[in-house]
């Protein structure tokens, strides 16, 4: 297996982390209290002090944050620190509305490159690796956070930023690049042009990748793995609770652990905010306990996933997430039926004769939902019989309803003609007016 534990911290026993999170927790919310209003305002509603969290059995008594809570406080409100003390602004932007701002103390920095650089030794990269990041580099906090966490192993790294994928081929090629970093969707476009150059995945040094930023599917671990020859590692994280590496899988691939003396996770039901125990499905929420800039109390991630607790065999005791199913706002509902992107995804790569470049569109037609999955074919299908083609179509249908229990239509189209992204992947268009 690859990869090594960097920090002790890592293989705490549950009492000497719970004791741990306890201590850090208790500082948080006094941070908070005392600087940021609307915390301030959001415990004096719930008659809760300061001194009344205790322990980590306290934290379901505090109140949520939500990104609603960001923007409403557009830009530096939520910021528990002086502005002075600020030494970073990430933003990320949503679907709809202002951005959502991040501020971050040296602290805040130090926490994260930390936090990036145990993830980077889960995938085995030390001082002999060289690391292409291809995660942009700007306000998204992919680039510069897999490029502080390379560093700060010692290994060389390659900033390219996204785009330019001929170049990206050629670098990683001349330089030896052992890993790479970038979403998964890039990663499967690069394997692919790689193909087209006519290069052979013998001619690289690449061992293994980092991928995150968007949810995908084992089926897309196996496509990766097989078109890269590479280990192919979930990496995890979202700007507002610092960036990439809030949790990371090891080489065991059954789960990401959670950087738990960091961030403390929970999974409540989206509906009733009630907490749910290990192994349930619902919507991960963290409180953030070592940072200062923005401190985040039970920040309402809207990732759709489970926790697990059982101790994995690389060692490390920290929880791990499931892979995110969804998001709670990714989630369509057709027909009344609840679809994630997700299921369609492991569907199609199943299905074979295609590749994995789709596109969801949904429509109302009539009042009624309509979903058609546009998918490519591979080359042989593409300049296959119509017969076969027509069959392979029937084949995803009738899979997708197995899976689905609703219908939808497929499309198969030629290779190349669904647009590629170098980042997140866009996959849902979404027409219906309501
Ligand atoms: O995507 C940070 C990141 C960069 C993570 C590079 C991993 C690698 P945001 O742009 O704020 O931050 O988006 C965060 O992306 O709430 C999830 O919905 C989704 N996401 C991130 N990583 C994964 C993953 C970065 N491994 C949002 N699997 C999160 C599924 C992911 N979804």
């Amino acid at each position: 297996m690859t990869g090594y534990i960097l920090d002790k911290t890592e293989t705490l026993s549950r009492g000497e982390l719970a004791a741990l999170q306890s201590e850090r927790l208790q500082k948080t919310v006094r941070l908070v209290y005392d600087n940021v209003p609307v915390y301030r305002a959001k415990m004096e509603e719930k008659k809760l002090r300061p001194e009344d969290i205790r322990s980590v059995e306290d934290l379901h008594k505090l109140p949520f944050t939500t990104k609603q809570d960001l923007r409403a406080n557009y830009p530096f409100g939520m910021f528990a620190s002086p502005k002075e003390d600020i030494v970073r602004i990430h933003a990320s932007s949503g679907t709809t509305g202002k951005l959502t701002v991040v501020g971050y103390t040296q602290n805040d920095l130090d926490v994260w490159t930390a936090c990036m650089a145990r993830s980077m030794a889960m995938a085995g990269i030390d001082r002999s690796s060289t690391v292409q990041v291809s995660y942009g580099y700007g306000l998204f906090t992919g680039g510069l956070g897999a490029h502080y966490g390379a560093e700060r192993l010692g290994a060389a790294v390659v900033p390219t930023s996204s785009g330019n994928t001929l170049r990206q081929i050629t670098l990683m090629k001349d330089f030896g690049v052992t890993h790479l970093c970038c979403t998964p969707s890039y990663a499967l476009y690069i394997a692919d042009e790689i193909r087209k150059m006519g290069l052979d995945m013998a001619e690289f040094e690449l061992r293994g990748g980092l991928f995150g930023a968007e949810p995908w599917s084992e089926a897309m671990r196996g496509e990766i793995e097989k078109k890269l020859n590479i280990t192919a590692l979930d990496i995890y994280g979202l700007s507002e609770i610092s960036g990439p590496g809030v949790a990371m899988e090891c080489g065991c691939k059954a789960g990401s652990h959670i950087q738990e003396d960091h961030f403390i996770p929970e999974i409540v039901d989206p509906d009733t905010l009630e907490p749910l125990p290990y192994g349930q499905t619902g919507e991960l929420v963290f409180t953030t306990i070592t940072k200062t800039g923005q401190p985040l109390i039970r920040y309402r991630t809207r990732d759709i996933t489970s926790l697990n607790a059982e101790p994995c065999a690389c060692g490390r005791t920290t929880v791990r997430m499931n892979k995110v199913f969804g998001r709670s706002d990714d989630m369509l509902i057709i027909r009344g039926v609840n679809v994630f992107p997700s299921q369609i995804e492991t569907v199609l790569i199943r299905a074979g004769g295609i590749e994995p470049h789709y596109q969801i569109n949904v429509d109302r037609v009539n009042n009624t939902d309509v979903m058609e999955i546009e998918v490519e074919m591979t080359e042989e299908i593409f300049s296959d019989e119509v017969r076969n083609i027509e069959k392979l179509k029937q084949k995803i249908e009738s899979m997708l309803y197995s899976m689905l229990g609703v219908t939808a239509t497929v499309r198969l189209v030629g290779p190349n003609t669904i647009p590629r992204s170098e980042g997140k992947a866009k996959r849902i268009n979404d027409r219906r007016t309501y």
